[in-house]
């Protein structure tokens, strides 16, 4: 664990899936970071705006649908070997929405099937924590990549919290 780990940059951004068991609302990421796979939906918290209604902020943006009750569900610290920045991402689950599932400019959304998630074609974080994510259970979490965004190294923890 790198000793300066408190001093260094950190990015806040926001992950959320909307999670109707048993199915599970992704997007095509159009552009930008992350282009190419299927994740959940979200970006940056804006200054003075809180983490959760950045999470609310981006699902309309993104997918165009209003999520009702959201839930945190964990924090991921994400490092890329040789870069300073943190990524500090927070995962929200929502389970009820209103408006239906509308195309972006950075997002394409699609249900998919829990036993069907397309995890070769999503960053490779995803399939250590989001068979916890879709079991209710929460965790806190640190994956290192590589350059070619390869997990070097992993951490993570069950946890109670309540954010
Ligand atoms: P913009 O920077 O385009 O938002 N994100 C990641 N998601 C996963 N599953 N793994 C990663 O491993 C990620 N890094 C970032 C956070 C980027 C979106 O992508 C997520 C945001 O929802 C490195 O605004």
């Amino acid at each position: 664990m790198d000793h300066n780990h408190q001093n260094r940059p950190r990015k806040i951004l926001t992950l959320c899936f909307v999670h109707q068991h048993p199915r599970i609302l992704l997007g095509m990421k159009k552009q930008g970071f992350g282009a190419g796979r299927w994740n959940g939906f979200g970006g940056k918290v804006e200054p003075g705006e809180s983490i959760e209604d950045a999470a609310r902020r981006e699902m309309k943006e993104e997918a165009g649908i209003e999520v009702r009750e959201i839930k945190k569900m964990g924090v991921i610290d994400f490092e890329f070997r040789g870069k300073p920045e943190i990524l500090e991402v927070h995962i929200f689950k929502s389970v009820e929405f209103s408006g239906e599932p509308t195309e972006s400019d950075e997002m394409r959304p699609q249900w998919f099937s829990v036993d069907q998630i397309p995890f070769t074609e999503m960053w490779t974080d995803d399939i250590y924590w989001l068979p916890l994510f879709l079991k209710n259970i929460k965790f806190t979490a640190r994956f290192l990549f590589d350059e070619k965004d390869q997990v070097l190294e992993h951490t993570i923890h069950k946890t109670i919290k309540v954010w």
